[in-house]
């Protein structure tokens, strides 16, 4: 089983990772890492840092010539914005000292960990809340999580995500039963990426694009911030993957997890999930068929996945963003130091990073389907897992 552990502040020196429980033999390079870290800074309506943070993995155990060891594999990312920015990011992150001269942040923003944080922790000052429940901490968990990913992909399974909504602009798709996405997708879920990383906003419509950068434009003159929905969508998932013999081994549970660990995500729905809810049966569950050698469904509203278990059709989910918590209009807030009724003070953010999110959670789900992947499959190395799991 793969697990992994993530380090570092949004503006400390730098964030660490360390993956471990990935098979020996696995080709792994630099270049594969940053090639998703980058798709990670997609999205119209990023802030000021996606104009300078270059994010350049370095691998530095657990791989040698270009191959895993089996070992567990450390990662690192350096903040530029550490260094480069505004000048005091070096003194308030600073490891060491006494923090003399550093001002408090004192204004909680409402919807964010701020008051939560430091509720919990203890401190006087919001900073170490801010610095770790950033979203920056997302570029190491693409980079931990990109490795099973390459797993995945070794064997046919695919994952790729489209942006379906920011705000109040959209379409309603589909899962995979919509048209578009289902001949997409019907050469790996890949191709879904090719497709959505054409848009400016991850998404498969162009004018539905362009309403979408127009609202971001109106937001942010509004000083405002947005949500949205995406789709993320695993092909290749061979039937059997999880279990419906307990709570914590349920695919759709874990798949809920990864999607609602990510900062800002609310909601979470298999397949058409919320649109079942409202329909009788008879609509809703997929009919069985039969191929000459296989099972599939004439259809997928259950989103690959029945009883807690992959069925062998895409697996989709889709995660719901709430709108950034950062907002250049003041909300209504009180000063923890003097308990002062006091509107919120703008830090540099996002108007929206739902596209961002949608590279993410691809990353996050990629790490629950390969650890099930390996419970049913699993070996020390890539060549011990292809003969429980022949590949062409
Ligand atoms: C974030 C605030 C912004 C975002 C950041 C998440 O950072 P800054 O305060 O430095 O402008 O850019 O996202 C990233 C740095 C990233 O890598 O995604 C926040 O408060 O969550």
């Amino acid at each position: 089983m793969i697990r992994y552990l993530t380090s570092g502040e949004s503006h400390g020196e730098s964030l660490v990772g360390i993956v471990e429980g990935i098979p020996a033999g696995l080709e792994l390079t630099a270049e594969f890492i940053d090639a998703q870290l980058a798709r990670r800074w997609l999205g119209f309506g990023r802030g000021g840092r996606s104009k300078f943070e270059q994010d350049r993995i370095q691998i530095h155990s657990g791989v040698r010539f270009s191959r895993t060891m089996g070992s567990p594999i450390a990662l690192r990312l350096e903040n530029a914005a550490h260094h480069k920015d505004r000048s005091e990011w070096p003194l308030q992150m600073a490891v060491d000292g006494d923090g003399e001269g550093v001002d408090p942040v004192t204004l909680p923003r409402p919807g964010h960990a701020d008051l939560v944080g430091v509720q919990k922790y203890g401190f006087s000052d919001i900073r170490p809340v801010i610095e770790r429940a950033s979203a920056r901490e997302t570029a190491m968990r693409v980079a931990c999580c990109t490795i099973a990913r390459k797993f995945l992909k070794e064997f046919g399974i695919e994952i790729g995500s489209h942006v379906v909504q920011i705000g109040d602009v959209g379409y309603s798709v589909s899962n995979g039963r919509n048209d578009t996405v289902t001949k997409i997708i019907s050469g790996g879920a890949e191709s879904l990426n090719a497709a959505a990383d054409q848009s400016q906003v991850r998404m498969l419509d162009p004018e539905v694009s362009e309403k979408c950068v127009l609202r971001i434009k109106e937001t942010k003159k509004e000083g405002d911030s947005l949500g949205g929905v995406y789709e993320v969508i695993v092909t290749g998932v061979p039937p059997g993957l999880g279990s419906y013999v307990h709570w914590d081994r349920r695919l759709d549970g874990q798949l809920g997890q990864a999607i609602l660990s990510i900062q800002g995500q609310k909601a979470v729905e298999i397949g058409d999930g919320v649109l079942a809810a409202s329909m009788p049966g008879s609509q809703v569950h997929d009919p069985i068929m039969k191929d000459e050698s296989e099972y599939f469904r004439s259809g997928n509203r259950a989103g690959g996945i029945e009883g807690g278990i992959s069925n062998g059709m895409p697996i989709v989910v889709r995660g719901y963003m709430k709108p950034i918590p950062t907002l250049i209009k003041p909300l209504p807030s009180v000063d923890i130091a003097t308990g002062v009724a006091s509107p919120t003070r703008y830090e540099r953010s996002d108007v929206t990073s739902v596209p961002a999110a949608s590279t993410v959670a691809e990353a996050t789900v990629a790490f629950v389907i390969a650890n099930a992947f390996l419970e049913k499959f699993g070996g020390d190395s890539i060549e011990e897992i292809v003969k429980r799991y022949p590949v062409d």
